[in-house]
């Protein structure tokens, strides 16, 4: 085993930087030859939940399977890092209690709804602003910030690497040389 196989949960808005980060810790972890895989809304909602929308019930079972996955990739050894909204507290507290308190991580990318408006890659806020996508978070649905996170890393005032940097400092104690 080269790590104590943990959790980190992203939670954040559309376009706060999730995916980006997610991605790129994932390559510096496995370049040290450590096993890890990000769970992500591309890998996990075109697949094992193409059932789910995002009204506030199916957003729960989301959360609620994605966090049974990530129980399991753990018990296979590996360092998973999840990228999803995850908008509601109390489906992060429950993924906490399926994946384990002591092997879940929880980074908040707090990135502010102003900067991610701005950004809006795939222009999903301006369709929200035009009505054309209901329960879009942070437009016509909520997000319930984490009161208590691990990290919180603002993706506007800081560059992939330091926020890489501040990533790996919080998993190094599960890491093995
Ligand atoms: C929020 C939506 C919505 C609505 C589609 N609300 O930036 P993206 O595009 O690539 O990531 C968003 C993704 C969110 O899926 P999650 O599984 O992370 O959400 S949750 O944890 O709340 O279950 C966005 C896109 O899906 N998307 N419609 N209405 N995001």
């Amino acid at each position: 085993l080269k790590q104590y196989p943990v959790t980190l949960w992203m939670t954040g808005l559309s376009g706060a930087g999730k995916s980006t980060l997610a991605f790129a810790l994932e390559k510096r972890l496995i370049s040290q030859g450590h096993a890890c895989f990000v769970l992500d809304g591309d890998n996990v909602r075109h697949g094992l939940n193409r059932d789910l929308d995002f009204s506030p019930h199916a957003r729960t079972e989301n959360i609620r399977r994605v966090a049974e996955v990530a129980k399991l990739m753990n018990s296979a050894g590996l360092i998973v890092i999840s990228s999803f909204i995850s908008p509601y507290r109390e489906d992060r507290g429950a993924a906490r209690d399926i994946i384990g308190n002591e092997a879940f991580l929880e980074i908040h990318i707090s990135t502010a709804l102003q900067d991610c408006e701005r950004r809006d890659p795939k222009g999903l806020y301006q369709k929200a602003r035009a009505g054309l996508i209901s329960d879009f978070t942070g437009i016509s649905a909520p997000y319930e910030p984490p009161l208590t996170p691990a990290l919180s890393i603002d993706t506007s005032s800081s560059t992939v690497d330091s926020c890489i940097e501040r990533m790996l400092k919080l998993v190094e104690p599960f890491l093995i040389r």
